[in-house]
């Protein structure tokens, strides 16, 4: 083959050269140590000595322009395979994102902080104590003597050396007594702890309890209290009712019921400290006085955002929390 023929043949070949290693190869076949091109350039010592020029500058210039046409070759398709790249690897940013979930307060923990709100607006102090506590704290001073029935009534965890868990949040207001000078305006919520379980009951609930005592307090304040309460917190004017019932730390003492849409729900308990409460923790009944109340924190969560069993709060099931986020 002649110099014309081998470039008319090599520039076919690259351009049929659809890859970069079929390129190379093609290069190394006409260009390389043993390629055709330098074979050729090789063989001049064999050409007639006249020749010789001519046929050199025509090899070479053949070899220029192949490797000139590779390196166009070469800069097409490094082109075209950013180009395919492109299409091929694009990241479509306006794809939605894997949904994230932010958390959010448990639903008794915002509805004990809505209840501290409405308190705190009206001049209480928000007062926490022991969740184990000494049988004096949790009974005794609560008008509860050993062997007293109410104790049974309470269910209560005991533990070693005359401890218990607490069964309801009122020693902590025995301490408050114990501790502060009238007037005292206090509402403590917590934990409490109960050998309970069914749809109304958890082993452990919250309880919030308000305890106000000073001069004159009557039982008009306790009512006044516990209603306006009761309206700021479900959000609305709702029928309220006291029906007489027993504790033994007030007398007299109240149940509250509230009207929901199937009839009375009792929503809490209430009364006027029983004057051996006031004196037992240094208190003189017959210069003060004062009124109380109890109520489950879960409970009045259930009612709030109609939960119809407790313990779904304490079930931990993200499906369920995640609706009150
Ligand atoms: C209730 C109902 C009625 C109460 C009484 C006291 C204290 F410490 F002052 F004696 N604290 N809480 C009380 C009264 C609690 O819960 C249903």
């Amino acid at each position: 083959m002649d110099v014309d023929e081998i470039r008319t043949q090599a520039l076919a070949r690259i351009g049929a050269s659809e890859e970069i290693p079929a390129l190379e190869a093609t290069r190394v076949h006409y260009l390389g140590k043993n390629g055709v091109i330098t074979a050729l350039l090789r063989g001049l010592g064999d050409v007639e000595p006249g020749a010789r020029p001519a046929a050199g500058a025509a090899i070479n210039a053949a070899k220029d322009l192949i490797q000139e046409t590779i390196n166009q070759r070469r800069a097409e398709l490094e082109t075209e395979q950013i180009q395919s790249d492109l299409t091929s690897q694009t990241l479509d940013v306006s794809l939605p994102g894997r949904k994230g979930y932010s958390g959010s307060l448990h639903p008794v923990t915002q509805t004990l902080e809505r209840i501290e709100e409405i308190f705190v607006g009206a001049g209480y102090d928000v007062v926490d104590g022991p969740e184990i506590e000494d049988e004096y704290h949790n009974f005794e001073a609560l008008n509860m003597p050993k062997n007293h029935p109410a104790r049974a009534m309470h269910d209560t965890f005991y533990l070693k050396n005359g401890l218990v868990l607490r069964t309801h949040t009122s020693p902590v207001q025995v301490r408050v007594m114990e501790n502060r000078e009238p007037p005292i305006r206090v509402i403590c919520p917590g934990r409490v702890y109960r050998r309970d379980s069914d749809m109304t009951h958890s082993p452990m609930f919250h309880q919030v309890e308000g305890l106000v005592v000073d001069r004159g307090i009557n039982f008009g304040d306790l009512k006044g209290t516990v209603t306006e309460f009761i309206g700021r917190f479900f959000e609305k004017d709702l029928e309220v009712r006291f029906r007489p019932s027993y504790f033994p730390f007030t007398e007299p003492s109240a149940e509250v019921d509230v009207m929901g849409p199937d009839g009375w729900r009792e929503v809490m308990g209430c009364g006027m400290v029983h004057p051996n409460v006031l004196s037992m923790s240094g208190i003189d009944p017959e210069e003060y006085s004062g009124f109380a109340f109890g109520f489950g924190g879960d409970r009045l969560a259930t009612l709030f955002f109609d939960v119809q069993d407790l313990r779904m709060f304490f079930d931990n099931d993200l499906r369920f929390l995640r609706q009150f986020a």
